[in-house]
């Protein structure tokens, strides 16, 4: 075995506890500089390492984990994430949340699953779930607002993702309305808010969220394969997906505080920053038909608006846009 693996089956191995980079060269066999270089190289590769001096080095989390102990370590969140279903495969994330939020569960409450078997993104199309390589999850909100107030939902989750890409990973993504990130045009996240009302009051939103962290190339499906891509194959290094859920519990929860208090004015503001289409020429196609012009913004509702040819403008409320 090699250095690498023999470094982290000894680190792993310490359950949680400091090992010196003496102690570890004298396991391993082989020089501390050698041990120095490779958690170097482990740091780059997603894993979390924590050196104290004195005591050495310690794993606090490799990429591939995201159980509730990786997510509760280091969360700097009040409420959001701080109560975790974990699961190795599920259906769909979306479902086990939403009989979840129906037994009870409080605001906060998030489902996350290494694997779905049959994912689901808008009107009943087909989310691909691979196992282990992206982040699987849906997170229960219970906001004192009424049920048409929801759509805007997504777009705070959206701006909360596209915040938590840039801090783990320094790229910007970009948000296509309503729910899609992209990066380099190609759909890396998707979002999907559901929701359960009483007549007029929302009794719980679930926000399911997709995001391709470590995907390579050939691991999307052809129907997708030009379409998509993963934060690993955009950055080039694997993502530790737990400090990502991190980053983005934490902004999800400060943006829907903002948003609680100040109105969605604000998320606007920072919607319209990360927004691809506005200004652009786009087509909408809506269940009731298409629609063709500039996007010339979003309302303080999060509504698309869209000016057509003759000057008439158009408020979106659920489509699918494609820029022309
Ligand atoms: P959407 O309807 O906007 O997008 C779905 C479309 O995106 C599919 O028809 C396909 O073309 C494409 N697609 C499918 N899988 C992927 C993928 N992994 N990467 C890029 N493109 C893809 C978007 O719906 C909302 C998706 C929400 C998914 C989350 S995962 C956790 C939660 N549980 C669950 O079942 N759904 C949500």
């Amino acid at each position: 075995t090699s250095i690498r693996q023999q470094l982290i089956e000894a680190l792993s191995g310490a359950g949680g506890e400091f090992l010196s980079g003496q102690t570890l060269a004298e396991i391993i066999g082989c020089s501390r500089t050698a041990i120095w270089k490779h958690i170097e190289e482990l740091r780059k590769d997603g894993f979390v390492l924590e050196a104290v001096r004195n005591k050495g080095y310690r794993i606090v989390s490799t990429p591939e984990d995201i159980t509730e102990n990786d997510i509760l370590f280091g969360l700097e969140t009040d409420k959001f994430g701080r109560n975790i279903h974990y699961y190795e495969s599920l259906g769909s994330t979306q479902k086990a949340a939403h009989q979840l939020a129906y037994d009870g569960a409080p605001e906060g409450t998030l489902v996350i699953t290494e694997e779905q078997t049959s994912g689901r993104g808008r009107l009943g199309r087909e989310w691909y779930s691979l196992s282990g390589k992206g982040i699987w999850m849906s997170l229960i909100v219970r906001p004192d607002l009424p049920p048409q107030q929801a759509p805007q939902f997504t777009l705070v989750t959206a701006v909360a993702i596209a915040r938590a890409i840039e801090e783990i990973t320094g790229i910007t993504p970009e948000i296509k309305w309503p729910n899609d990130v992209l990066i380099n045009g190609k759909k890396v996240v998707g979002i999907l808010t559901e929701l359960q009302a009483e007549s007029d009051k929302i009794s719980s939103l679930i926000i399911g969220i997709g995001m391709n962290a470590n995907h390579e190339p050939n691991d999307f499906p052809p129907a997708v394969e030009q379409t998509a891509t993963s934060l690993f194959i955009e950055k080039g290094e694997k993502i530790p997906r737990a400090r990502l859920i991190q980053a983005f519990l934490k902004n999800f929860e400060r943006y829907y505080s903002i948003y609680v208090t100040e109105g969605f004015r604000p998320i606007r503001i920072l919607w319209e920053s990360y927004a691809v289409s506005i200004g652009k020429r786009v087509k909408a196609t809506t269940v009731t038909g298409v629609i063709a012009g500039r996007a010339i913004g979003i309302t303080d509702e999060g509504v698309l608006r869209i000016e057509d040819d003759e000057g008439v403008i158009h408020n979106i409320y659920s489509a699918d846009i494609q820029q022309t």
